[in-house]
């Protein structure tokens, strides 16, 4: 029987889970940041850069970075740093459990003295990685651990392998307005069946739908999402890549970032409640 195991991964610890299938995904302590997922029988579906850092305080290039408690620099949790401290601390490995035809494992995040430098929420995030077959769900559950209520945005940050972004095509999206981002933040509707890239592409989908297909030649990945009201596109292009000290210059070509996210309706957690988001990830291969 396969099992999920604490492994080095480039110098940090992680977390391997691996189903009876072979489906398996690896989760690094630092962040809590899902940096690998190879379906059953499959190949890797996350891009991960090589020049990412792989030490604490910097986050990983790649894989799912975890946002909390600040997508960005969304006026809310304004003391975090750009997109959160999240992906940028130490988590710890939590309850791991393997079924016949699934493995899934925990990661924890609380509060703690380090995190209040950052931001003075009181919270403890849970993110539960789960593969199963051709699919990955990922849901991450933030609680308000402290005496004071507060507002946070927050997203799963997912940058997805493909063979050549100019040929990759995100179906799925069409009249749904979008902020976007290489625009001065200027709102706009989506007219188009499928976002293509041939530029430098940031947009924020308002209340996106609960799935897209994202499609590159045969292999493509149907992404759900719950939770997250939001759905992020992102590619650097050229330029932009080439200022991201973490990417290789033709890094941008193999990445497209489809991120489940909660931005535009901020959410507000009083003592002791708690938000749920999830996204799923299904590799499909076309005949
Ligand atoms: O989610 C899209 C985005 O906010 C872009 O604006 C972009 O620059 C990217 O995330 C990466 O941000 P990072 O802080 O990881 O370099």
């Amino acid at each position: 029987m396969p099992e999920t195991s604490l492994i080095d991964f480039h110098g940090l610890p992680a977390l391997r889970i691996l189903a009876p299938d072979g489906a398996q995904a690896i989760v690094t302590l630092l962040g809590g940041h899902v940096a690998s997922w190879i379906p059953a029988g499959g190949t890797e579906q996350l891009y991960l850069s090589e020049r990412s850092a792989f030490e604490a305080g910097k986050a990983i290039r790649g894989g799912v970075p975890v946002i909390f408690p600040r997508f960005g620099t969304e006026p809310e949790a304004a003391q975090a740093p750009r997109h959160g401290f999240a992906r940028l601390v130490p988590w710890t490995a939590g309850a791991t459990r393997t079924g016949s035809d699934f493995a899934l494992g925990t990661v924890r995040l609380e509060s703690s003295a380090q995190t209040q430098g950052y931001w003075p929420g009181a919270f403890s995030l849970e993110l539960t990685v789960c593969v199963a077959g051709s699919r990955l769900d990922m849901e991450l559950e933030v609680t308000n651990s402290g005496a004071d209520a507060y507002r946070f945005t927050a997203a799963l940050h997912t940058y997805l392998n493909v063979a050549e972004v100019e040929d990759t095509r995100v179906e799925g999206l069409r009249g749904r307005q979008y902020r976007d981002q290489t625009a001065g933040g200027e709102l706009r509707d989506e007219r188009h069946d499928a976002v293509v890239v041939g530029d430098e592409v940031d947009r924020v989908y308002f209340d996106a739908p609960s799935s897209v297909l994202v499609r590159c030649g045969r292999r493509n990945v149907h992404v759900e999402q719950s939770g997250f009201s939001d759905l992020v596109v992102w590619n650097p292009w050229e330029a932009k890549c080439a200022s991201l000290a973490d990417m290789p210059a033709n890094g941008f070509r193999h990445m497209l970032c489809t991120e489940a996210a909660r931005v535009g309706n901020p959410i507000r957690l009083a003592p002791g409640e708690q938000w749920v988001g999830r996204q799923s990830l299904t590799a499909l291969t076309l005949p």
